[in-house]
């Protein structure tokens, strides 16, 4: 089974004008399925791996061939995490969460206004290529960031949120300017889907 890239859920100039046309395109058509065929190709002459899921090959990198331990890693986790990524924007996007989400949210973070602040803190202070998460961990909401495409389901943690902080994500628009694109980024969340990932994992 090979993994195949999948569709956007709206259209490229649809995040406008948050996130740009150009930007999309590229990060999907180009970034994107770069990682998905490199993931292919190093998955290619093991059959015996070919059942799994993504999420199977990425809780279990250290007992994969030792020779696709680091592409699987990189490109394995570049193609899971831009098919979450694609699913948390949403053109009708912004506000917040509702229900037991947004429950939860103010209660570990004090307010919903302080997640997003602390949120943004992470994501501006990750040094170099990533992602900054909201996770699940040990049954408790956390913000974290990884480096490179390592994904947090490496580290047994359930994904609710992420954005992407590698230059590629925003450079065109907004240059170095991380901090508007993560404002921007806040104004096209698609919380039903954190919502709905917050449900399943907690109930
Ligand atoms: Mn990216």
């Amino acid at each position: 089974m090979k993994f195949i890239l999948p569709d956007l859920p709206y259209d490229y100039k649809a995040l406008e004008p948050y996130f740009d046309e150009k930007t999309m395109m590229i990060h999907h058509s180009k970034h994107h399925a770069g990682y998905t065929n490199n993931l292919n190709l190093a998955l290619e002459p093991h059959a015996e791996l070919h059942a799994f899921s993504i999420e199977h090959l990425l809780k279990n990198i250290e007992r994969l061939p030792e020779s696709i331990q680091t592409t699987v890693k990189n490109n394995g986790g570049g193609f899971y995490n831009h098919s979450l990524f694609w699913t948390f924007l949403s053109p009708r996007g912004g506000g917040k969460p509702e229900g037991k989400c947004l429950e939860a949210i103010e209660a570990t973070f004090q307010s919903f206004e302080q997640f997003v602040s602390d949120f943004k803190q992470a994501a501006l202070r990750h040094f170099g290529s990533g992602w900054t998460w909201l996770v699940i961990s040990d049954g408790n909401l956390e913000i974290m960031s990884t480096a490179n495409q390592d994904s947090p389901i490496s580290d047994g943690k359930e994904v609710l949120l992420g954005v992407d902080v590698w230059e590629h994500a925003y450079y065109i628009k907004y240059q170095n300017r991380r901090a508007e694109f993560l404002d921007a980024f806040f104004e096209i969340v698609n919380w039903e889907t954190v919502a709905k990932r917050f449900e399943e994992n907690l109930s």
